[in-house]
């Protein structure tokens, strides 16, 4: 039998083999256009569901047409990187437990880029996007194969689940694009809609993301609402369970195998333990423990908000110290949440 060599095999093949070598776990192409679901986009921000984060509505012609972004794109390249659903829940959710995945990914993408220039033999012009621009990325990644909408707004993989970030690098390099993902595989499960603590879906596939603990404790800046901080629970920064929920993870997710998404040793323990132990730091410590982290996005006030919180719902007597030193910390709203917090872990040393 004659095996292929590298010369019968097509460029998409041998790109795709060249991306999983680089470590990703899912690859398709799609070429760029209007996209499908910017009709759904708008009417989300019209509705306020995005809430503070006013980077959603800029550059909305390009998020519109994905062709814009990169002049003369023709080709996107669609990335999946699984960062472990098979770990433990936990306060942090599990894609922010080590280093920041734009990086890791961006890095990945632009060897990628390179290595699809040198096999061309000319400079392509392109960029490497992960989260790190007005791009759809569920909407290229649903065209470009790799899973469909769940109801909780993930995009979900057949054989992987929902647990991974997607990356796409957009080339003016002409590829044969991949087929679409056309199932919805979700079916009459309505699992995810059920588990969520704050009902933030207003239906299958609409998130309200003010409601979100996601939401609430990575973007918002200022005080987290009162009704929603005893649903946070023990939740310091992100939330997972719309997707620890869902059948798809429960069977398919994955171990991780990716070193440096490896949880920091400064989120060990338990809610309490990681509350306690933010709560406690100061600007430098907070940068020195989370240099190259995810989670410096919230900034050392927002994780402390947090942390003041999640003491508020877990916390005991023994957390009363902790919480009347953050009485005192240089953020008016950390205080606030710390008072808070001691209010409802009551008793004689929290008054
Ligand atoms: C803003 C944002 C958030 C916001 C809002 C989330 C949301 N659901 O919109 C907040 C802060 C809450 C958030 C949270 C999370 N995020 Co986020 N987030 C984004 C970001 C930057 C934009 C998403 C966006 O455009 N939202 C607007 C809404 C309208 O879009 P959408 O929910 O994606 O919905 C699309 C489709 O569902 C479809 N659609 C909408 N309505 C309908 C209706 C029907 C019937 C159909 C068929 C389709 C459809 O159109 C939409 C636009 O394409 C993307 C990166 C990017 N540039 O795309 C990452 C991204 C979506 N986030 C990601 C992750 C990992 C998370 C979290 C899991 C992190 C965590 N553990 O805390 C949570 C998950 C929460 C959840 N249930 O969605 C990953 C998701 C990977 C995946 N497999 O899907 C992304 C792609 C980042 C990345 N590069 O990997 N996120
Ligand atoms: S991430 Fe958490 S709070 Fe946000 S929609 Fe999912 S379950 Fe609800
Ligand atoms: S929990 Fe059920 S409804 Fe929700 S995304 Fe998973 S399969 Fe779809």
């Amino acid at each position: 039998m004659l095996m292929p060599t590298a010369e019968s095999l097509s460029i998409e093949s041998l790109l795709k083999a060249q991306a999983y070598g680089l470590g990703f776990d899912l690859v398709g192409i799609t070429s760029p256009g209007p996209m499908e679901t910017a009709d759904a986009f708008d009417s989300w921000i019209e509705s306020g569901y995005s809430g503070e984060m006013d980077y959603l509505p800029r550059g909305s012609a390009k998020r519109r047409d994905s062709r814009l972004p990169v002049a003369g794109a023709t080709s996107a390249i669609v990335v999946g990187l699984n960062y472990g659903g098979r770990e433990p829940s936990g306060p942090v959710a599990r894609y922010a437990r080590g280093d920041d995945y734009h990086d890791v990914m961006t890095a990945r993408l632009d060897e990628l880029h390179r290595w699809l220039e040198s096999e061309a033999g000319r400079p392509i012009h392109g960029k490497a996007y992960v989260d790190t621009g007005p791009i759809l990325e569920r909407d290229l990644a649903r065209r470009a194969g790799l899973g469909w909408f769940g109801k909780n707004t993930n995009l979900i993989n057949p054989k992987l689940g929902s647990f991974f970030f997607i990356g796409v690098l957009l080339v003016d390099f002409d590829l044969a694009p991949d087929a679409p993902f056309e199932a919805d595989r979700c079916g009459s499960c309505t699992r995810c809609l059920d588990a969520c603590p704050t009902a933030a879906f207003v239906e299958p596939r609409v998130l309200d993301a003010t409601k979100c603990i996601s939401y609430l404790t990575i973007e918002a800046k200022g005080s987290i609402p009162l009704p929603e901080r005893d649903k946070m629970g023990g939740l310091v920064y992100g939330c997972d369970i719309c997707q620890d929920v869902c059948p798809w993870n429960v069977r398919f997710s994955q171990d991780m195998r990716e070193e440096s998404f490896r949880p920091r040793e400064v989120l060990g323990g338990d809610a309490r333990a990681v509350a306690r132990r933010i709560l406690s730091m100061d600007d430098e410590s907070f940068r020195r423990d989370f240099k190259g982290s995810p989670m410096k996005r919230a900034k050392r006030r927002g994780l402390a908000r947090n942390a003041a919180t999640v003491l508020g719902n877990v916390g005991t007597a023994d957390d009363v110290a902790t919480l009347v030193a953050a009485l005192h910390d240089p953020e008016p709203f950390v205080a606030e949440h710390a008072a808070w917090a001691l209010e409802r872990i009551g008793g004689n040393a929290a008054r």
